[in-house]
């Protein structure tokens, strides 16, 4: 936090004494840098550094090269790293909101995500500020489906299967349907299939795609079962140092950055499963069985989401759902 302050602060010193100087930020992702979410982070980086006349770069460090997954907000709150980027729904045990975007079934196709997104929006925004951090925008994942090595006929058929979760929301579906979860970030998931330590889990083509999960894995389930996001957000001492064009500058970089994203995320959501199947998966629809099961399962998620999320949560599905 100190050490933000005094970097922007002289920044500003030195800008107002006519001399240009650039700051550099870290950006630490959790995700590989083939990624589309790591690929837009890079263009963001390069709008920012041109909107501001050179006065900001960012460096990205994807793949949880420089913090872990489940660092990167803790080091930006703390101006160990400036900017960062994370899976909004992993922070669900700080405050229940940041689990909305992963209650199964609430908001599984893109225009249900944003419209979900643009009622959550508000109260995500002053959620981070109360933590010392400045949002700037968020980006969907494809569509979740259940990656599993047996086939998957019923949610009873995982009774006992080891599973990689990635949130809170993940691991108790698991745990609702008898599977055993673990916490594993991105980063460690082929290492983890291909030690044994688990055999299934839920996530996007994306992922599966990035792991290369097809040597692990058998079978893709296309559930569509939420669209989770990452958002990427800054110190909010770095920010308030900033001035006012630098921070103009950097909302529209966001802005044009968030409008790619979504894009890019709808774009390749199809040409994931494709890839999946060309690598040799079966990729297919959920039964009707293990459907109807995942969704009474997501309707419980919802009950116990609305009690966790009290009056706020109350509203902003409300909002949603346009009642
Ligand atoms: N990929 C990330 C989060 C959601 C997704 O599709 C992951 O599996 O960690």
């Amino acid at each position: 936090m100190r050490f933000g302050t005094t970097m922007a602060a002289s920044a500003a010193f030195l800008l107002t004494a006519g001399t240009a100087a650039a700051e550099n930020w870290d950006l630490p992702a959790a995700y590989p840098a083939s990624n589309y979410h790591t690929e837009i982070l890079e263009s963001f980086a390069d709008s920012v550094e041109e909107n501001t006349g050179g006065e900001i770069t960012i460096t990205v460090h994807a793949n949880g090269s420089l913090y872990k997954g489940d660092e990167i907000k803790r080091a930006v709150q703390t101006g160990q790293a400036q900017i960062g980027e994370r899976l909004i729904s992993a922070l669900a045990n700080e405050d229940p909101l940041f689990g909305l975007d992963a209650v199964p079934f609430l908001a599984s196709d893109f225009d249900s995500a944003r419209r979900l997104y643009e009622a959550s929006k508000p109260a995500l925004v002053d959620l981070l500020a109360e933590q010392n951090l400045h949002f700037l925008y968020a980006i969907p994942w494809p569509p979740q489906g259940l990656y599993t090595q047996q086939p998957i006929n019923s949610a009873s058929d995982m009774e006992g299967v080891t599973f990689r979760a990635y949130n809170p929301a993940t691991a108790r579906l698991a745990e609702l349907t008898g599977a055993v979860p673990t916490q594993i970030e991105a980063a460690e998931v082929t290492q983890a299939f291909a030690t044994g330590t688990v055999e299934s889990m839920i996530s996007s083509g994306a992922t599966g795609y990035d792991t290369k999960l097809w040597e692990h894995a058998e079978y893709f389930y296309d559930v569509q079962a939420w669209l989770p996001k990452n958002m990427v957000f800054v110190n909010a001492d770095v920010w308030e140092g900033l001035t006012d064009d630098q921070r103009s500058a950097i909302e529209a970089a966001a802005a044009e950055a968030e409008t790619a994203g979504w894009a890019k995320a709808e774009e390749l959501a199809q040409w994931y499963k494709d890839e999946l199947a060309a690598n040799g998966m079966t990729v297919e629809a959920p039964s009707e069985e293990l459907k109807a099961d995942l969704t009474a399962i997501g309707e419980t998620m919802t009950e116990e989401w609305l009690a966790s999320a009290g009056e706020t949560g109350r509203e902003i599905i409300d909002a949603y759902r346009g009642n």
